[in-house]
């Protein structure tokens, strides 16, 4: 089985792939994180780690339906928006927001952060994104939320004492203050914010005061972390958490893109978690630069094991990195209708609808390859590289005995090529390759090669699409390529399916 986010050395992201919003937590010597998941479920990934660099995917925190409901018509970067992920009192507690409409802002805890987590507490009275927890010396609990407001609340009972006061609207002139997080350190409490919006002009600013209300005065320094007007690798650098290591040291998560090609960039990838060195100077923190290369770690670094390129689906219970749409119902979703294979039964969607049966996992890298052994003598399906309902590219073998490469780009949707099915199940590919033409400052970000395994093993290339088209900058919205398998019509075994880094 693979696993996720396996790398030997200290590099940015930590957690590559669509990843925002990272919240991170320590417990002892145990580091957990979660992020953004959008109109996925389960909902909420968590990861472990024991060195910061190195993190595994150790479940979702939202993985029963009891605790996420993504109604049908819930959009592509709908759903669950930035978790704040807390310990306190011997417990983990997890806030966050679903906007699918009549859902709103939530808690859920947990002794095991592995789960089970409780069925989600709901917060009526706190309205907005981006909630954070954080409990002063009397134990009050504070929430506070995008704009920025605060509220004490009772996260067991999702009771609120009064209503949200505002505390602070971060740099004057400065778009959007999001993304709060409340932190006792030393002798104040500080209020650290993300500004200028999710896209190159990013940022995150801090203020301080001495109570958990404010007056909070701002960092003199602010931003205290901003790539825009750069030309760095790593752009839209903001929403970030803090930590204090086991040794005393800080560190930030963070999340940023890594654009592409020429002009404006494209970000394949959508918004990847990164980590950032912090050092405390005049009661301000100063955070080291964000780059591909960590610096030296302080502390020996914990490798996670080398994934497995193919999930075989001979186990019955799909690994925590698979993600669906909205739901997995065991009637469309199933390793055990055919041992030792996944089966996937379509609901009368297609990939051009929210709620596609599509099972998959985030592409992790720039660059990759993906196959999978498909037998579609019940139905039509295949594999695909999903953005959103507008932005997909798919390979499919249909009932009807042909393979077709299926392009959707906004409101265009075309088969751009077509051939016969060879016979019984068939092996089909997808690789990013280099950017097509032209080569100069409208260069993409790269291409998406679809093909098929012929009986002696080779491959057959049947199209190249240009990949700029499958970016946020092309489609808008939160999140990144998912690499997938997925049913039109009627019943498609997947026998096995493979994803590994490289190529090109
Ligand atoms: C999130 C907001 C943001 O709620 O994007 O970058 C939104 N920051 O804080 C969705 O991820």
């Amino acid at each position: 089985m693979y696993d996720e986010n396996v790398t030997a050395s200290a590099t940015n992201p930590v957690i590559p792939g669509f990843h925002p919003d990272p919240s991170v937590c320590r417990v002892g010597e145990d580091y957990y994180l979660t992020c953004s998941s959008f109109e996925y479920f389960p909902g909420i990934p968590l990861f472990h780690s024991r060195d910061l660099v190195h993190w595994t995917q150790i479940g979702n925190v939202l993985d029963r339906p009891s605790q996420l409901r993504l109604p049908r018509e819930t959009p592509s970067s709908g759903g669950l928006y930035a978790p704040t992920l807390r310990h306190h009192d011997g417990r983990f507690w997890l806030i966050v927001t679903n906007v699918a409409p009549g859902e709103g802002n939530l808690v859920v805890s947990a002794t095991d952060p592995a789960g089970p987590w409780t069925d989600p507490v709901r917060l009526p009275g706190v309205p907005g994104i981006d909630p954070d927890l954080a409990w002063d010396e009397e134990g009050n609990c504070w929430c506070t939320i995008s704009g920025v407001a605060q509220v004490r609340i009772d996260p067991s009972t999702g009771e609120t004492f009064g209503e949200p006061r505002p505390v602070w609207s971060g740099t004057p002139g400065a778009a959007a203050p999001e993304a709060p997080h409340l932190y006792r350190i030393g002798d104040h409490w500080y209020l650290m914010i993300a500004e200028g919006g999710t896209e190159r002009g990013h940022g995150v600013s801090i203020a301080r005061g001495t109570s958990p209300n404010g007056p909070f005065e701002p960092c003199p320094a602010n931003p205290i972390l901003t790539h825009r007007s750069t030309t760095r690798p790593i752009q839209n650098t903001g929403h970030a958490d803090l930590v204090q290591a086991v040794d005393g040291s800080w560190w930030m998560v963070l999340l940023g893109v890594r654009p592409q090609g020429g002009t404006p960039g494209w970000h394949i990838l959508g918004r990847e978690t990164f980590l950032a060195p912090v050092d405390w100077v005049d009661g301000w923190p100063v955070v080291g630069e964000v780059n591909p290369e960590l610096p030296q770690m302080p502390w020996p670094l914990v490798p996670t094991a080398v994934p497995d390129e193919r999930d075989d689906f001979d186990a019955n219970e799909l690994l925590p990195s698979w993600i669906s749409l909205h739901d997995r119902p065991a009637e469309h979703y199933s390793t055990k209708e055919r041992p030792g294979h996944l089966t996937l039964r379509a609901r009368g969607t297609s990939l051009d609808e929210p709620d596609a049966i599509f099972l998959g996992r985030r592409q992790q890298h720039l660059d990759f390859e993906a196959r999978t052994l498909v037998d579609c003598s019940e139905g039509t399906g295949g594999l695909a590289v999903r953005l959103d309902e507008r932005h997909h590219y798919a390979i499919e073998a249909t009932s009807e005995g042909t393979v077709r490469v299926i392009a959707r780009v906004g409101s265009l949707r075309s088969v751009v090529a077509q051939l016969p099915l060879p016979s019984g199940p068939v092996v089909l590919t997808v690789r990013t390759g280099g950017a097509p033409e032209p080569h100069d400052s409208r260069t993409g970000p790269d291409s998406l090669v679809f093909g098929v395994e012929t009986p002696d093993g080779a491959t057959k290339d049947v199209a190249s699409l240009d990949g700029r088209y499958l970016s946020t900058e092309v489609a808008g919205g939160f999140t990144g390529r998912v690499v997938g398998l997925y049913a039109a019509d009627g019943a498609v075994h997947f026998d096995w399916f493979d994803y590994a880094p490289g190529s090109r």
